[in-house]
């Protein structure tokens, strides 16, 4: 044991949304405990067992830190210039031969919690300049930020249910005791539940499972899985038959509202969804008493109806006057306003579109579920891949054929620290530091946290030697490509890829109308508190005249869509056939934390959870294996009776899956579980948006007879 004297240092967790404020205790190099930070202003103390297994993925043997480059069926490490070298020749020979749009890159969601990532990875696929970009986005969120862009006029202008001063809180498909919330930077939500109750508040929660936060609620109802969207139409209907609406002056299209909605009745809500009429009368009655926040996530996101949704939850929070107001839904003031200052554009829709479905871009983004489709056929548009903090394969709709289609590809590279179901596609992978060894400001959650707060984490350990940041890998590979092209970078951008994200972010700071600096911050460790969150309406909004739109053309048609779905939903509410959704447990991480023992061990959590009536009804034993066979696929994997689901659906966990050749990750291949979105189908998406539906697939489980392997 080492007799150097303990430091304590303080950082940001960037595993989760939360971005909690972290005290890690070192002597010397070796971390001696890793806690909540109590005096932080926003996080205040909270942890989850991810923050404590960061150092799990710091001496994770199998991450790597130096590039490898595939030789026959094995990785190979190699230096960074011939690394760097073999990735731009990879991806400018695609290029070459078959065009601009011929490599495609995809952005996982790990992009959003690097700041070097932010600043600098940007300018990757900018420098590839092909039309296939995609992202993790139409798999998670994309209808939020649709109806932002139709509604306020701007993509991230994403209001946050103000939980401190809330008197209730309605969840819908969202599940924080496990995810620690999501669109909603909303650290030790189990406190802050807590004191809601103290003051008098409820929590509601609709969800066709039980779930952890649904346990913890005054209230939860179940919810047929694709159905939400009558449930929230039906709220809007009362508030407006019974002439609760308030919306503020700013507000346009309440007449237009009431007639698109007047059809959708508690009554006809209660018979495709299952939540009583009067369930949803009291509610309604209840959001327009003020002091309430509806917010809605990836039960409601990812699914047919996603945008509807999310359209209906913003017009409920704007007409009864519960947007902008404390205790209500509200938008932040951080100190770096990336939607005031233009770093992330406004957003346009349609721009481009895919060639085999014609699916239309969102902010220069195409739906990942035409990924695959596009790899395909006898003139394919998409000959090469470049991932950055991506898992496609375990992420995106039936990735099993995914996985073929890269196999097949003339290149295939990854930014990643991993060899996983992905990357192992990859001729070379590209490995960054990890989150103790960079830098961090979150310039996308201060954005949407509950409470305005400004935190600079230093790297708790410089990287190694022969390590590289995810902007120098980035610099030097947006380098590397003008140069297999015989161009150089214009002055201006070549400068920008050479300033440091430390660097960027102070700008940002000192230029910001707080006058704060990386060096103030660093001086107030856990951050400075800049105060709860204030109303920002009508001067934040980026619509013409700075109007809250209620009915956007475009999110209007919806209601045409579901209407005609209408007499199936009905049907469905009453046969015996199964629905898949997803679930999410506290100690997952998506795709990629499964190599920690930390996480991974006690009861195993992958079964797939089914109501024991649905199981008798098909003869099926609790415990056994079972076949799930969806519209593109099957697979099997061990049940479990539970009613904390409803009957007529079945839950599977997402990121589950490792064991596939090529693997390495020596502990996550041994976890038990199946890839949820080998049953998912990318000809299933929202209609709208393009994104994914994930959630309400239709399914048949039987018996299986084990397989050999
Ligand atoms: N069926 C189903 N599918 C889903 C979901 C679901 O609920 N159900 N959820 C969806 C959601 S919400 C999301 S966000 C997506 C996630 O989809 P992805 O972003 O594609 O996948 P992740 O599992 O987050 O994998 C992250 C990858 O980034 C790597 N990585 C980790 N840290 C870093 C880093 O700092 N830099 C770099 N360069 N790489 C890093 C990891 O090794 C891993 O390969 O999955 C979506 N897919
Ligand atoms: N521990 C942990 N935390 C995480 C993550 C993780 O993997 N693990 N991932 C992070 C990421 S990238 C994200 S995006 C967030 C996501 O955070 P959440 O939005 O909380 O996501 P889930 O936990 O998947 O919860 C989705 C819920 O929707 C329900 N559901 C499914 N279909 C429907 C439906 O049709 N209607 C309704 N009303 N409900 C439905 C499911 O039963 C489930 O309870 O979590 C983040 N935090
Ligand atoms: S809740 Fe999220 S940010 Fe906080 S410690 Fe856990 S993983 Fe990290
Ligand atoms: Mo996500």
């Amino acid at each position: 044991m080492s007799t150097e004297a303990e430091t304590v240092r303080h950082i940001t967790c960037v595993l989760c949304e939360a971005s909690c404020g972290l005290e890690v205790r070192l002597r010397g190099p070796e971390i001696v405990s890793i806690k909540g930070h109590a005096q932080d202003p926003l996080s205040r103390g909270h942890i989850c067992p991810k923050g404590v297994a960061l150092q799990d993925l710091h001496t994770d043997p199998d991450r790597l830190r130096r590039p490898v480059k595939r030789v026959d069926d094995s990785f190979l490490e190699i230096g960074w210039p011939e690394a760097i070298d073999l990735a731009a020749d990879l991806l400018a020979g695609v290029q070459q031969r078959h065009g601009r749009d011929a490599v495609a890159t995809y952005l996982g969601n790990p992009n959003v919690h690097s700041l070097g990532a932010l600043t600098h990875g940007t300018a990757l696929p900018r420098a590839l300049g092909s039309k296939h970009v995609f992202s993790a986005t139409s798999v998670d969120q994309l209808p939020h930020h649709v109806v932002a862009w139709a509604m306020y006029g701007h993509q991230f202008l994403l209001p946050v249910p103000d939980i401190d001063r809330a008197r209730l809180i309605v969840l819908v498909g969202t599940n924080p005791m496990a995810s620690n919330g999501s669109l909603w930077t909303v650290p030790d939500f189990p406190g802050r539940l807590r004191e809601l109750r103290s003051r008098g508040g409820r929590l509601v929660v609709l969800d066709p499972r039980r779930t952890e936060t649904a346990a913890v609620a005054d209230e939860h109802h179940f919810v047929r899985p694709g159905t939400d969207a009558t449930v929230l139409l039906a709220l809007l209907h009362v508030v407006l038959a019974e002439d609760l609406a308030r919306p503020a002056d700013y507000v346009d299209g309440l007449e237009e509202l009431r007639v698109a909605v007047a059809d959708f009745t508690p009554e006809l809500a209660e018979s495709v969804s299952g939540v009583a009429a009067e369930a949803i009368r009291e509610l309604a009655r209840d959001v327009a008493a003020g002091e309430a926040a509806v917010h809605g996530r990836m039960g409601v996101s990812t699914q047919e109806f996603g945008v509807l949704c999310q359209w209906a939850i913003q017009c409920l929070m704007a007409v009864t006057g519960n947007l902008d107001r404390p205790g209500g839904t509200m938008f932040s003031s951080p100190a770096v306003d990336i939607v005031a200052r233009g770093l992330i554009g406004r957003g346009h829709r349609g721009r481009t579109s895919s060639a085999v479905r014609g699916l239309p871009a969102f902010g220069g983004e195409l739906p990942v579920s035409v990924m695959g489709e596009e790899m395909e056929g006898s003139s394919p548009a998409i000959h090469g891949l470049l991932t950055v903090a991506g898992n496609p394969v375990s992420s995106t709709p039936a990735g099993a054929r995914l996985s073929e289609r890269l196999a097949g590809l003339e290149a295939v590279v990854a930014i990643d620290p991993y060899i996983n179901e992905t990357t192992r596609h990859a001729q070379v992978i590209l490995p960054p530091t990890g989150p103790l060894e960079r830098d961090h400001y979150d310039l996308i959650f201060h954005t949407l946290a509950v409470r305005n707060t400004a935190r600079w984490s230093p790297a708790l350990f410089p990287r190694g030697e022969d390590q590289r940041h995810d902007w120098e890998i980035a610099r030097d590979l947006v380098q590397a490509l003008a140069r297999k092209r015989g161009k150089r970078l214009p002055l201006r951008q070549w400068l920008r890829l050479r300033v440091s994200p430390r660097v960027a972010v102070d700008g940002l700071l000192r230029s910001s109308r707080r006058g704060l600096s990386v060096r103030t911050l660093a001086r107030t460790p856990g951050g400075v508190d800049l105060g709860p969150l204030e109303p920002r309406l009508p001067d934040r909004l980026h619509t013409e005249g700075k109007r809250v739109l209620l009915t956007p053309p475009v999110l209007v048609a919806g209601l045409a869509a579901l209407r005609a779905r209408l007499p199936e939903l009905r049907q469905a509410a009453e046969s015996d056939d199964l629905l898949l959704v997803g679930r999410r447990h506290q100690r997952d991480n998506n795709s990629w934390m499964h190599n920690s023992s930390r996480l991974t061990r006690g009861r195993p959590r992958h079964q797939l959870l089914m109501h024991p009536d649905d199981l008798a009804s098909r003869g099926l034993a609790d415990g056994s294996l079972v076949t799930v066979t969806s519209e593109v696929s099957s697979l099997q994997v061990e049940v479990r009776a539970t009613d904390e689901v409803m009957r007529g659906v079945v839950s599977l966990p997402h990121g589950y899956g490792h064991r596939r050749p090529g693997v390495r990750l020596r502990h996550a291949v041994d976890v038990p579980g199946v890839t949820m979105n080998d049953l998912t189908d990318p000809a299933r998406v929202e209609g709208v948006s393009g994104n994914a539906v994930l959630n309400g697939i239709p399914v048949v489980v039987t018996a299986a007879t084990p397989r050999a392997d």
